[in-house]
């Protein structure tokens, strides 16, 4: 047997390790509230290397099920996670990682860049809690925008569970837009209906077929609402939004039954169900036919939590990967001391780095667009980048992941070191929330929009770089004026025409 055995990887306290994170808090945030984000950062990284880490690991090892029966024929559809899952939704609420992006006495750019800095801390060691947390956020953002708290008994109670400190009273947000037709084409693709009760009370009836963290306790839904005839408007403006407890008061499934669970490449941690909704009691919330542009709230979020998840499964691999460098020997020294290595992991920093920047763009963009004198630029803008960075992380994620994983060699293949997982994981970060494709047709809906996306832009680009920088840029931002106006009148027309790619709201009904 010999007594060699090789140096695992070491995983430092991931705020300490990341010089790029702090420079970054730094340029974006005044002295004083960098010093409390850091003090806050520094411990929740130590927190992460000797409690979190671990239980995130074993919500991989210990994945969840659906027993839809008991021993006597009886339909239970008992969904049993481990406890660690549990734990790590606890340890969110506590950290505050839904809360610190509301409270009241933090300025909206402050609070969003801390909220999102720990996320980034947090994401690679969260068995995929991050998941219901992303849509949690979405949540409490879609259910304040529409001006419900104080109105609404449900929707007030829910942003106040949803943003709870509290581990054991704090709820999480289920976002249930997919069917079996389409998760990218959601007006084309929902057969749900909703029958009339009550007031703004309503039964659903259909088939959500991808329900992802389905042990929360609340959720967003899409469906269309049938008139007394049972008609029902089709197209995207038959849609309304609905928001639903999961479970009744004495913990019995609210008229849902739990199909079973996706066998999935990845996000294995995470329960994510099929769902028949049959005569769930849900509560119409927003405008009736307004359903999609309700919920673009709560995509417009999840989608930057998306990037989070990106960019940290590139910064953790990337740690790990020049960690190992310093201790694995290969033909005489270390890998570190092979240029070739080296090379490979610059390459790899350049990537994650550009990722980051842009990650942390949107995350002050949103900080900025939610501040009471926010201009509409601001707006905008974020409106711009969301998808971008989206489409853009979840895409440079999986090779630049796949590259690290080469770092580790064999090793890195193994399952038992946990690399694997970090792979599958970051598979489905182009895929859920609008695929590449989708979110490149998002862009050209904000080009197709009456505001100047192209100023605001340029605005943004003035105030960041010094002017030597702006002059060097002139000629990459001429060109891309002009392809954006061209591109525009070509927009223009088929607004104008019964063009398929026709993007204006009005066109598919
Ligand atoms: C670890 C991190 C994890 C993250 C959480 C993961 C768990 C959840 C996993 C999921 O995947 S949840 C499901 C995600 N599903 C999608 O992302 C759907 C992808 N498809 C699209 O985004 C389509 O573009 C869309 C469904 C929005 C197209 O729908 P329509 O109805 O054909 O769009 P239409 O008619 O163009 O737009 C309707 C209105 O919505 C318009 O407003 P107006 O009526 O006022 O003009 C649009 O401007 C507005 N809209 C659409 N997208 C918007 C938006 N507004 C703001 N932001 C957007 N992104
Ligand atoms: P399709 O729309 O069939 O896409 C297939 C291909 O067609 C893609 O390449 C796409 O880019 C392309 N395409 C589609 N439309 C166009 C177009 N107009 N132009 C060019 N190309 C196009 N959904 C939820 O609602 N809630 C959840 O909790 C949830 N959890 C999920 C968890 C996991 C692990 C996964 C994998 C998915 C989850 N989803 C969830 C569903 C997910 O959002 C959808 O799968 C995704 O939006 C893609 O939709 P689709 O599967 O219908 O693919």
């Amino acid at each position: 047997l010999g007594d060699f055995a090789q140096n695992p990887p070491v995983l430092h306290n991931p705020f300490d390790d990341d010089p790029m994170l702090k420079r970054t808090l730094k340029r974006i945030l005044l002295d004083h509230d960098y010093q409390n984000v850091e003090k806050d950062l520094s411990r929740f990284g130590e927190r992460i290397v000797k409690e979190i880490d671990c239980l995130g690991r074993k919500c991989e090892l210990n994945q969840p099920k659906l027993e839809q029966f008991d021993a006597w024929g009886r339909r239970v559809d008992e969904l049993i996670v481990c406890p660690e899952w549990y734990r790590l939704k606890e340890i969110c609420a506590e950290e505050g990682l839904i809360s610190i992006g509301y409270k009241k006495d933090v300025q909206p750019l402050v609070r969003r860049i801390h909220q999102f800095a720990k996320l980034y801390l947090f994401s690679p060691s969260a068995g995929l809690t991050t998941c219901p947390m992303a849509m949690t956020d979405g949540a409490v953002k879609t259910l304040k925008a529409l001006g419900l708290e104080g109105k609404h008994d449900l929707a007030a109670e829910s942003i106040a569970r949803l943003c709870s400190t509290d581990g054991k009273k704090a709820w999480t947000s289920g976002q249930w837009m997919t069917e079996k037709r389409g998760g990218s084409d959601v007006a084309g693709g929902c057969d749900t209906y909703a029958e009339h009760v009550d007031g703004n009370t309503f039964r659903l009836y259909g088939y959500k077929w991808f329900s992802s963290a389905i042990d929360a306790d609340v959720a967003l839904t899409l469906a269309r609402i049938i008139d007394k005839d049972g008609n029902a408007q089709k197209g995207s403006r038959g849609l309304s939004l609905f928001l639903l407890k999961i479970r009744n008061n004495d913990g019995q499934l609210n008229g849902i039954q739990m199909m079973r669970l996706k066998n999935k490449l990845g996000t294995k941690q995470l329960p994510t169900a099929e769902l028949l909704l049959d005569g769930a009691l849900a509560h119409c919330i927003g405008e009736p036919g307004r359903g999609v542009a309700n919920i673009a709230n709560m995509l417009n979020i999840t989608r930057i939590h998306n990037a989070v998840a990106s960019v940290s499964g590139m910064r953790r691999m990337l740690s790990l990967a020049r960690d190992y460098s310093t201790r694995r020997e290969v033909f005489g020294q270390t890998q570190e001391n092979w240029p070739l290595h080296t090379a490979t992991l610059a390459k790899m920093e350049v990537e994650t780095r550009g990722c980051f920047l842009l990650l942390m763009e949107a995350a002050q963009l949103l900080g900025m667009s939610e501040a009471v004198n926010a201009s509409k630029s601001e707006a905008l803008l974020l409106r711009l980048i969301t998808p971008v960075v989206k489409l853009y992380t979840g895409k440079m994620c999986v090779p630049l992941i796949s590259e690290a994983m080469e770092c580790f060699g064999g090793q890195g293949y193994i399952e038992d070191t946990g690399i694997p997982t970090a792979l599958r994981d970051a598979q489905v970060t182009p895929i859920w929330e609008g695929t590449t494709n989708v979110l490149s047709l998002d862009v050209l809906r904000v080009f197709a929009g009456k505001q100047n996306v192209f100023d605001a832009f340029e605005n943004r680009i003035e105030s960041l770089l010094p002017s030597h920088a702006i002059t060097q840029l002139a000629q990459p931002i001429n060109a891309v004026r002009k392809a954006l106006s061209d591109l525009e009148s070509v927009l223009r027309q088929t607004a104008t025409s019964d063009h398929p790619m026709r993007l204006d709201s009005g066109a598919r009904q």
